[in-house]
């Protein structure tokens, strides 16, 4: 597993190139958060103590929707708007189903072709960790080295299937939700505690014969979201149309989330929100903690699969078996 070839780490100089906004050394301190090898994870921890007072400063965004919405397409429009203006953008995934293929956003590299060779922009696909908390928790990382390196949009991007999109609320500043009109009056699968924690509903594809299905769709969302409780942030949710294709609609989703920054730093919403996330990142930091080294313990090594055997004959009940190994694991 750790086969790389052996290069010596100097934290310095890490520091130093990842501060002048050095792309080669941002990914190499990536690929080092990365590493399951204890040394790395020491010496990431150290690096990530000593960029920490550099990040912060830059505008988070989560994009979701279902496969074949357009994320990468719109990411990419919108991508281009956003460096064309002067900006630095990042964009990481957070891909539920990465550890078993590769990160879709690297397959997805064609369609973000303009972007991922933009000096002005840096794309970095999912890491592979063996849980959705280790990607999420590496994605956060990824996502302050990046701020540290003078990134300040950043784009996180997950697949609107699951649990995954919770995390990325977790850590984002706005969270934006990518549809479609027409695929079904049922909100296509979209659970309602998706389109809840939105900041936005924007109907891409709204082109073509498609234009007038996407205008429908957004009044029917629109008062779908009357629905819902007014947000401690001020910030009603938006519902806009677009076309990532045609790029038509995407400035005026980038004056968007300008506009939603402005509104809530203002407020003070913004910065109530960072802190409560970065509580949430100290829980979350020490559950991961306990979770591996109570799976790391050898006699929880040892009884687990014994255990679990049993549990699932019907041999013992799930409750005794979880007793003894939580005892076995102290
Ligand atoms: N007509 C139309 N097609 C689009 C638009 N955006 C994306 N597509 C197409 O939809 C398909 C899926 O797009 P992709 O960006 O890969 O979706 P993802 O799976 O959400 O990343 C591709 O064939 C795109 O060309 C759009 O605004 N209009
Ligand atoms: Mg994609």
């Amino acid at each position: 597993m750790h086969k790389r070839p052996k290069i010596e780490i100097n934290l310095d100089v890490y520091e130093k190139s990842i501060l002048k906004g050095d792309r080669v050394m941002l990914g190499r301190a990536i690929t080092l958060i990365e590493s399951r090898h204890p040394a790395h994870k020491v010496l990431a921890r150290t690096l990530m103590a000593r960029l920490m007072p550099h990040t912060g400063h830059s505008l988070r965004i989560g994009i979701t929707g279902v496969p074949g919405v357009g994320k990468s397409t719109f990411i990419e429009a919108l991508g281009k708007q956003i460096v064309a203006a002067g900006h630095r953008l990042a964009v990481l995934a957070i891909d539920p189903s990465s550890s078993r293929s590769r990160g879709s956003i690297m397959g997805d590299k064609t369609r973000m072709e303009s972007l991922s060779i933009d000096p002005r922009a840096f794309i970095r696909p999912s890491p592979a960790q063996n849980s959705l908390g280790g990607v999420a928790r590496k994605t956060r990382e990824t996502m302050l080295l990046c701020e540290a390196a003078g990134f300040d949009i950043i784009f996180i991007e997950t697949v609107g299937v699951g649990q995954s999109e919770t995390l990325v609320h977790g850590m984002v500043d706005f969270f934006l939700l990518l549809m479609l009109a027409g695929a079904g009056d049922e909100l296509q699968g979209i659970k309602r505690g998706i389109m809840e924690m939105a900041h936005a509903l924007v109907i891409n594809k709204a082109d073509g014969e498609n234009q007038q299905a996407a205008q429908v769709a957004r009044a029917e969302y629109e008062s779908a979201l009357h629905l819902f409780p007014a947000a401690p942030s001020n910030w009603s949710p938006r519902v806009k149309t677009c076309s990532a294709l045609k790029n038509q609609g995407i400035q005026d989703v980038f004056d968007m989330f300008l506009e939603y920054e402005k509104t809530t730093k203002q407020n003070g919403f913004f910065y109530q929100n960072r802190q409560q996330q970065n509580l949430t990142w100290m829980y979350e930091t020490i559950h991961i903690a306990l979770e591996e080294s109570f799976y790391q313990h050898p006699a929880v090594k040892q009884m687990l699969p014994i255990l679990s055997e049993k549990v699932a004959k019907g041999e013992l009940p799930p409750l005794e078996a979880a007793q003894a190994l939580l005892e076995a694991g102290k």
